[in-house]
């Protein structure tokens, strides 16, 4: 065993007493998933040789400024999807001595521990099938949790999906930076200017009070799916963290942003890049399906302006990442924050240029 991994066992198997985890650690390792937190996934063996298996997570508190609420909306959360969803899996948060959900480290890091689900994710699929059922995941996901008072939520990231702030926040940074980082991102920061009024309107309009406020999950990315391994069913939506009030089009928006996408987010040929109506009919007939007797008609008529405005969002928040500095996402390479602008950028322009027959796609899936 390498020092390094005798420290992580030693750290992991400490947390494990915090949360009164029966056994000893047996074996531990790094799931690389999302770009944010630190996950693990962690057995461990009892007396009568049974062994365990568990998610332990360490929560990135520079990006989760308030770990304790987003803990307090994941609790009221999972409570009220395992109540109305007897007999499936479903996320538990192991409790510390004082029932607490949470723990932190010897060096101040919040932990948290959840059961483990043997599962398959898909980190991006061109199958129908498990298209339509992310689809019919998330919008599950909107139908379970309609009857809970969004209001009761904890804000964690204030102005998580506050496009026109996500917008005015990278037009600052643009003033005040250099000209040689400009002189990278000349032509990304026209585009998003030129569109900037159409990316903000319904963010505007929910900041006004003029669009519901649901339970919104603001990672609908596909593989926070998990799916049977041998059925293919869908399981359960896990990645709670940012379960917040927001807007359910925003939702639907983000999880077709990365499943029609015809790449990775971020592909750096962008040539390559284009947004696949058919994989963007198969989510819709899964989503609507579930959701057409729960949303509004005018939430059903912006799905396609949410896909747009979205998408255009998080070029801003990569290009302001760049701009800064990679402060905020993990990175893989120098420039990659810029990688990934560019491809939202040719994914939204995408979208713009096919927006009547998207539109009509979400009119078919709502009559089916
Ligand atoms: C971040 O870490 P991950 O992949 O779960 C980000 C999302 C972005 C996504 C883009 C809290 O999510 O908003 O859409 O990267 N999460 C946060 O890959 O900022
Ligand atoms: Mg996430």
């Amino acid at each position: 065993m390498v020092e390094k991994d005798f420290e992580m066992t030693k750290k992991l198997a400490a947390i494990g007493r915090q949360f009164m985890i029966p056994g000893d650690i047996y074996a531990f390792s790094v799931i690389k998933r999302g770009n944010i937190n630190a996950t693990f996934k962690v057995t461990f063996k009892q007396e009568e040789e049974t062994i365990e298996t568990y998610i332990f997570q360490r929560i990135n508190t520079f990006v989760f400024k308030s770990p304790v609420e987003i803990m307090e909306n994941i609790e009221l959360v999972t409570s009220f999807i395992e109540k109305k969803s007897i007999g499936k899996p479903s996320l538990k948060f192991r409790h510390t001595k004082d029932g607490k959900n949470y723990c932190y480290d010897d060096e101040s890091s919040f932990w948290r521990v959840m059961n483990y689900i043997d599962s398959v994710t898909f980190d991006l699929s061109d199958d129908p099938y498990i298209i339509a059922s992310t689809g019919e995941a998330f919008g599950q996901f909107v139908m379970l949790l309609s009857e809970l008072d969004g209001s009761k939520l904890h804000e964690t990231i204030p102005d998580f999906h506050n496009t026109g702030k996500r917008l005015d926040t990278l037009f600052k940074h643009e003033a005040l930076a250099p000209d040689e980082v400009l002189d990278e991102c000349r032509n990304e920061l026209r585009y998003i200017h030129d569109v900037g009024h159409k990316a903000r309107k319904l963010s505007d309009k929910f900041l006004k009070g003029k669009l519901p406020v649901r339970v919104t999950h603001n990672d609908t990315k596909c593989n926070n799916v998990l799916f049977d391994k041998d059925t293919k069913r869908p399981l359960v939506v896990i990645d709670l963290d940012t379960v917040m009030p927001g807007m359910a089009m925003y939702d639907f928006g983000d999880a077709v942003r990365f499943i029609a996408n015809s790449c990775h987010e971020d592909e750096p040929d962008v040539r390559k890049v284009f947004f696949d109506t058919s994989k963007f009919r198969a989510f819709c007939k899964g989503y609507l399906g579930q959701v057409k007797g729960i949303l509004t008609k005018e939430e059903i008529d912006s799905l396609v302006l949410a896909t747009f405005s979205i998408t255009i969002e998080l070029a801003a928040r990569f290009l302001d990442d760049y701009i800064l500095g990679d402060v905020y996402f993990k990175i893989d390479y120098p420039g990659h924050n810029l990688v990934r602008t560019r491809c939202q950028l040719a994914l939204a322009k995408d979208i713009m240029r096919k927006f009547d027959e998207l539109t009509r796609i979400v009119e078919e899936s709502v009559n089916m």
